[in-house]
């Protein structure tokens, strides 16, 4: 049986991935995040895999939570450091070679599992991949690792690549606020069933605060009316009944939970935010790293376009004014667009305060096809988004004399990038096809 402490359990996992060849599992089952490395897909991928871990038959083989990230940017996470952190005083932000766990069961961020731990001679044909918060491998893992994925719990748009009926893996695509909600209902019973067997209140309170930290962020409290679904208020129930607060979930669970006297929801949603929403420490180039994804859409004949979105939790003003001018953020853009081989740079920011709560969407076609794709998008959605000029129009440049454009808009404040990145996606692949056509 894995360890019931998540420290011992995190420290057995990292064991099982970082053995010799010989010595590993096989196959050795991972569970990953989306590449953006969010709260929602760190904490789903941790739950996931230590619930497997401890639910008979899966716990044959212990589940291996990976980090969709170098080692590095953990430290660009205090959030995360937070919900780790199995209590609700602030947290310390410990220095990278301090790994003793908390008395609270609580653990630190370097004890995560990341992609540097993930070894070179691992073979697709030796493990097995459960997806979180995502249905298909991106980037290197894809190449990598794409033909042994068994299964998904997810919240995005069906790519349609994660099989279906893999034998003893799940696949749950649905739409809800947090992919960790969905990870809460599969494995409730699981967890209900640990605590009557194994009772350990404290690792289960940390696991609750796990859970509830992408919970809450994601659905701003549960009060997001157009995010939050029943099955992310039914989560948090479970999460807070765990917690020994009473609510509708305390009848999912048996066991009795004293109750935490120091959770409180509001609390905790708060620090959460702050700590996500402060970008004063960080620069550009730590920014647009810090919740990126990016995709690269393919004709047969050879053409392609690469798109990276990187989500930053504060408003255009915000950077402008606490991190650098704008000459500093379209240098910041286009280095890291070059470091990544782009065609298109987008940022989405979330602006809270000042002039109330707005979302931004900065483009940056990088050459011409993607100047024509683009043009695709905004004639496509300026309606259904509500594309409206940013400011003064000053981070535009006109398209047709440099073969590249960049410009800036507010858009309807429901669309995030789950919504956004799939209808620019679309405008590159009708563009790619229509230059198929005209070969
Ligand atoms: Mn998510």
């Amino acid at each position: 049986m894995a360890p019931r402490s998540l420290a011992a359990f995190l420290k057995a996992a990292r064991s099982a991935l970082t053995a010799p060849a010989s010595q590993r599992p096989k196959p050795l089952t991972l569970v990953i995040g989306n590449e953006s490395a969010d709260l929602d897909s760190l904490c789903s991928a941790i739950l996931l895999a230590y619930f497997r871990s401890h639910t008979p038959p899966h716990n044959a083989s212990l589940h291996v939570p990976l980090c969709n990230l170098p080692r590095a940017d953990l430290a660009l996470r205090p959030e995360l450091q937070a919900a780790l952190a199995g209590t609700s005083s602030v947290p310390k932000l410990k220095s990278d070679s301090d790994s003793t766990p908390d008395t609270q069961g609580g653990v630190p961020l370097d004890s995560l599992i990341t992609l540097s731990e993930l070894p070179d001679d691992l073979v697709a044909d030796d493990t097995k991949w459960l997806l979180v918060d995502h249905n298909a491998l991106t980037g290197n893992l894809a190449k990598r690792f794409q033909s042994s994925v068994a299964g998904c719990i997810d919240h995005h748009v069906d790519e349609g690549v994660v099989p279906t009926n893999v034998y003893g893996f799940p696949r749950v695509i649905e739409t809800c606020g947090s992919c960790a909600s969905l990870v809460v209902e599969y494995a409730q019973d699981a967890w209900r069933q640990l605590s009557e067997q194994e009772p350990d209140q404290t690792t289960d309170r940390v696991l609750a605060r796990l859970a509830l930290a992408p919970i809450l962020v994601d659905t701003s409290s549960l009060k997001s009316a157009n995010k939050t679904t029943d099955t992310d208020r039914r989560a948090a129930a479970v999460a807070e009944a765990v917690l020994g607060v009473s609510g509708e979930g305390k009848s999912a669970f048996n066991a009795s939970y004293e109750t935490d006297a120091e959770y409180n929801r509001s609390a905790y949603y708060d620090e959460l935010s702050r700590l996500k929403n402060d970008l004063s420490t960080f620069t550009y180039s730590d920014i647009l790293r810090k919740d990126y994804k990016q995709w690269t859409e393919k004709t047969r004949s050879g053409g392609s376009l690469t798109v990276g979105f990187s989500t930053v939790s504060q408003g255009l003003g915000y950077l402008l004014k606490n991190i650098g001018d704008k000459n500093a953020l379209l240098d910041g853009l286009y280095t890291h667009a070059k470091e990544r081989n782009l065609d298109i740079a987008v940022i989405m920011t979330v602006q809270h305060d000042e002039g109330g709560f707005a979302r931004q969407l900065l483009l940056w076609a990088l050459n011409e096809p993607a100047v024509h794709a683009v043009k695709r998008f905004v004639e496509t959605n300026t309606d259904k988004l509500d594309l409206k000029p940013w400011g003064d129009g000053q981070q535009d440049t006109t398209a047709s004399d440099s073969g590249e454009w960049h410009t800036c808009w507010t858009h309807r404040t429901e669309f995030s990038r789950k919504q956004i990145a799939p209808l620019l996606r679309d405008a590159m692949k009708s563009w790619l096809w229509k230059t198929t056509q005209m070969l």
